[in-house]
């Protein structure tokens, strides 16, 4: 961890290190996974298969028994606890009725009485899901994807997800079913996003493939982007907190923690304006780890990539929080209404002392899925947007091509293209 000033003169460059993680992916992985897209391309199930057994240490005989089945899906059900399953379904809701406001009607408009133009919302016919295997293979990151794409009206959700060498997490078979997933596949990595975006016999070609992965998925997202749709490539865990020196040091402690426990990657930052706060917090992030048991990733990220910064004004803290543009920002203030207006750059804003970021990881209604690196300076959080799409609707009267025909024509004509402005002016009266 570092403990910084940001007034003094080295700032930047003793803050270059935190900035700088998770860079690009080698082009040795690159040329992986162009391999593997490749091969399921041309072979289909038969590479998909072959991949599978290989990497993820299966046996399986074929492509459709690595279908999951209802059956199996039952059984998940059957062997969770009540509550569990509440608080999965609890999740569900809240975060499909959050989703629902994000909706966008088709609409037409009648300003003029000789021409009709209009925007068609349609949902996305098919779509993947990623799910990751082993310790990042979260129920909250299924509600986060399948939810929206079911409030968008996505017919058909197909999920995918490696299970090496075994038995896939079965609060994650539960999460899909509540959210509505309509398929799920034991496939995972390059090789499911290849099958997903170019389908194969005994998986469909989708429209979009969203969700979190490895550097493998992450890379063969961006390879096959432009052949599907992707959302945004994700990268390890980020949070910011501004605080004006009221609350309490060890709640803000472990919400550093919260967010440093999910990879050795993740990023935690505290910055505020009073310093013997942020020596209290940092010596409360010390006595907590001791006692996670993912203390020893949480450790690695809060050494390597957390720090807490000390502000000479709260205008200062935030102009820092804009220039950064965290995935998640805590406004740890007494009073974050206030200051709620000056923030520019964040995929979700948490506010106040009663808001530990972790809400929003499970339950408040926002999706969890948020820009990372900085680039919530120009994109979103996952939403109900990313499946649809809209087409644009123009109908034209009689009345109305003769009156706008004759400026067609002549943009036609500047433009050289003879035959465009026949097409109107063949109609013209
Ligand atoms: N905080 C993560 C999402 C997550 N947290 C899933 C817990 N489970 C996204 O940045
Ligand atoms: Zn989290």
């Amino acid at each position: 961890m570092k403990f910084l000033d940001i007034r003094d003169a080295d700032f930047d460059q003793q803050f270059a290190a935190i900035l700088g993680r998770g860079e690009e992916a080698g082009r040795e992985v690159e040329q992986v996974v162009l391999e593997i897209i490749a091969a399921v391309r041309k072979q289909g199930d038969a590479a998909v298969l072959e991949y599978t057994n290989r990497f993820d240490r299966m046996d399986a005989a074929s492509v459709t028994s690595l279908q999951v089945t209802d059956e199996e899906i039952d059984y998940a059900f059957a062997r969770a606890k009540d509550e569990e399953i509440a608080a999965l379904k609890l999740a569900v809701e809240r975060v499909a009725r959050f989703h629902e406001k994000q909706k966008q009607e088709t609409w037409l408009s009648t300003e003029e009485t000789d021409i009709m133009l209009g925007q068609m919302v349609t949902p996305l016919q098919r779509v993947g899901i990623y799910v990751p295997g082993g310790k990042a293979s979260y129920p909250s990151s299924v509600i986060m994807n399948a939810v929206p794409a079911k409030v968008a009206g996505v017919p058909e959700v197909i999920m995918v997800a490696p299970t090496p060498g075994g038995e896939i997490n079965h609060h994650v078979l539960i999460a899909a079913r509540l959210s509505g997933v309509d398929r799920i596949f034991r496939i995972g990595g390059a090789q499911a996003v290849a099958a997903l975006a170019y389908g194969t016999d005994a998986i469909p070609r989708v429209d979009k493939v969203t969700g979190p992965g490895n550097i493998y998925v992450a890379t063969a997202k961006k390879l096959v982007f432009g052949q599907v749709g992707i959302d945004m490539i994700a990268g390890p865990s980020e949070i910011l907190v501004i605080n004006d020196g009221s609350g309490t040091p060890a709640h803000i402690a472990a919400d550093l923690l919260s967010q440093a426990e999910h990879d050795e990657l993740a990023s935690s930052i505290l910055i505020t304006t009073d310093r013997g706060f942020g020596e209290q917090v940092a010596g409360e992030v010390e006595k907590q780890l001791k006692k996670l048991s993912r203390r020893e990733i949480a450790r690695e990220s809060w050494e390597t990539y957390g720090a807490v910064i000390v502000a000479g004004s709260l205008d200062e803290a935030i102009a820092f929080s804009n220039r950064i543009a965290p995935e998640h920002l805590e406004l740890a203030v007494g009073d974050p209404f206030a200051i709620l207006p000056k923030i520019r750059n964040a995929g979700a804003i948490f506010m106040g002392h009663f808001t530990p970021e972790a809400a929003g990881d499970y339950l408040a209604g926002p999706n969890h899925t948020l820009p990372t690196g900085g680039t919530a300076r120009f994109f979103s959080p996952l939403s109900v947007d990313d499946f649809i799409k809209k087409s644009s609707i123009v109908y034209f009267s009689e009345t109305g091509l003769n009156r706008l025909g004759r400026d067609i024509v002549r943009i036609a004509e500047l433009e050289g293209l003879e035959a465009h402005g026949k097409s109107v002016s063949i109609r013209l009266k």
